[in-house]
């Protein structure tokens, strides 16, 4: 078994957090410097038993405030994520393979096969970044605080730095009603697998995964400062929020006794496969359910079964997002089932952006960028983020085994070279026979990069000088 105090708190308890800058970095240079000077950073990485700590804390701290009758006490929270490129590892003379190719690559390499759009990459991702540092926190002041005595550490702003800031960004939770949602105004962060021996507790129909699908665990074929560590695929996804909400409007879905808005409402829920409050259609399939939406005893506890039926998308289509990301049991439904297991991932990603101007509403069209920094966690990217982008989302054939061929594209984040050539069926639930065509891509990649994120002791005995 893996040594839990050894991980980044990030990956399998999640890091708290209002606001989080991501910093990305090139190492300089004068290698053996920024070698030494890791030491001193290595302390401010938040573990994993630390994060746990902290939320725990955060929660005991609100329970009382609850029982009191008062507000809670904002309790201060920072929290630090390293991880490295395999450009970055390659500067720092750890050449060794993780035998995972997607990484060994880079993420630029891997844009034809998403089905990136590479002319609409930042530059910053096309230039070889070696290294991200995510500060979460719950306040700006704490997160600069601790990102100056990391750059102190660097000696960033003098003439010795060892590291060069090539891109910095910075989300946040969305204000008010909206905490937690993401631009499109979907509640998020709800479903992620637990992980074997490390949560104690599961929500009902929350499915778990051995540790080795998301962390590197002892495996002779491997290198020994994998052990603990895990690949993180970041993404920098814009999304056309009005856009988005236009097309809604105009294309609601047509069933007696809905009226027009309830139609869109009813056509954003489909392509998503849950209602903006959380509420899963495959549970409630004809109209919202917040109190189901916002219960984590009912919220993911549903399998795409009717009775032991997989083939059918009355309730959720075979399309949407959530049913494209993870087919919970409709590919073990099939005469040969497949396992997906090794298709886990945790997500931990947060909103950037301004909320949507009334100006960009009335015009129905984005002009400040706005969207998601997505990022997930998993022992291999093959088998994780990239599989789910190529193989599930940006693949109209899938989910198998359905009685149409193509159930189409997931509207809200699959690909096609051809942005505007994108279909998908079952959307209207009395007439699923029908195709969609979606006109654009809402939501558009601005590139990213697949890291490493190492164990504690990994950054000590194989990072550190
Ligand atoms: Fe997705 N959205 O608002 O529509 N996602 N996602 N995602 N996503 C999920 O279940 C969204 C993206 C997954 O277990 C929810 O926690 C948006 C990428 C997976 O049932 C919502 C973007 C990838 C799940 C969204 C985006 C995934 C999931 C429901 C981009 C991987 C869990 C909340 C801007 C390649 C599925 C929840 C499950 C859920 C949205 C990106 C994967 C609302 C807007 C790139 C595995």
């Amino acid at each position: 078994p893996v040594d839990v105090t050894t991980v980044q708190g990030d990956i399998l308890s999640g890091l708290l957090k209002k606001l989080e800058t991501t910093v990305f970095f090139q190492i300089g240079d004068d290698v053996q410097s920024f070698r030494k000077q890791l030491t001193q950073i290595i302390p401010l990485i938040t573990t994993t038993p630390q994060a746990a700590e902290r939320r725990a804390q955060v929660a005991k701290n609100k329970q009382e405030a609850a029982q009191q009758g008062r507000k809670a006490d904002l309790l201060p929270i920072v929290g630090v994520t390293l991880a490295f490129s395999k450009f970055g590892l390659t500067k720092l003379g750890i050449t060794d393979s993780t035998g995972d190719s997607p990484f060994e690559q880079g993420q630029l390499a891997d844009a034809p096969s998403l089905a990136d759009d590479v002319s609409n990459w930042l530059d910053v991702f096309k230039n070889g970044v070696h290294g991200v540092f995510i500060i979460a926190g719950d306040c700006q002041d704490n997160i600069d605080q601790q990102l100056t005595q990391i750059e102190g550490i660097f000696g960033v702003g003098t003439a010795q730095a060892t590291i060069n800031e090539v891109f910095r960004v910075t989300g946040n939770v969305r204000p008010d009603d909206q905490k937690g949602h993401e631009h499109f105004g979907f509640l998020d962060g709800i479903s992620n697998p637990a992980v074997t021996d490390f949560d104690k507790t599961r929500f009902p129909g929350q499915e778990s995964v051995p540790a080795s699908v998301i962390l590197f665990v002892e495996d002779e074929t491997k290198p020994s400062w994998t052990v603990g560590g895990s690949f993180l695929a970041f993404r920098y996804l814009s999304q056309l929020v009005p856009e988005f909400n236009d097309f809604l409007k105009k294309n609601p879905i047509v069933l007696p006794g809905l009226s027009p808005e309830q139609g869109s409402e009813f056509l954003g829920a489909r392509l998503v496969g849950r209602w903006k409050s959380g509420a899963p259609v495959d549970l409630a399939p004809l109209q919202d359910d917040p109190a189901l939406g916002a219960d984590p005893q009912r919220n993911n506890n549903f399998r795409y079964d009717i009775g032991d039926d997989f083939t059918s998308q009355d309730r959720c289509p075979f399309a949407a997002h959530v049913r494209k990301t993870n087919p919970r049991n409709d590919l073990e439904g099939m005469a040969n089932p497949i396992p997906t297991t090794p298709q886990r991932i945790i997500r931990r990603g947060i909103p950037f952006g301004p909320e949507v101007s009334d100006a960009e509403a009335a015009q129905a069209k984005t002009l400040t960028d706005r969207g998601l920094l997505f990022r997930c966690y998993q022992s291999s990217i093959s088998n994780g983020f990239r599989f789910i982008q190529t193989n599930w989302a940006n693949n109209t054939g899938f989910p198998f085994g359905k009685p149409i061929p193509a159930p189409g594209f997931d509207a809200i984040i699959g690909q096609a070279s051809d942005p505007t050539s994108r279909t998908l069926t079952g959307v209207n639930p009395q007439d699923q026979g029908t195709s969609l065509s979606l006109p654009t891509q809402w939501v558009v990649s601005k590139g990213g990069e697949y890291f490493f994120t190492p164990s504690t002791v990994a950054l000590r005995d194989t990072f550190a000088l």
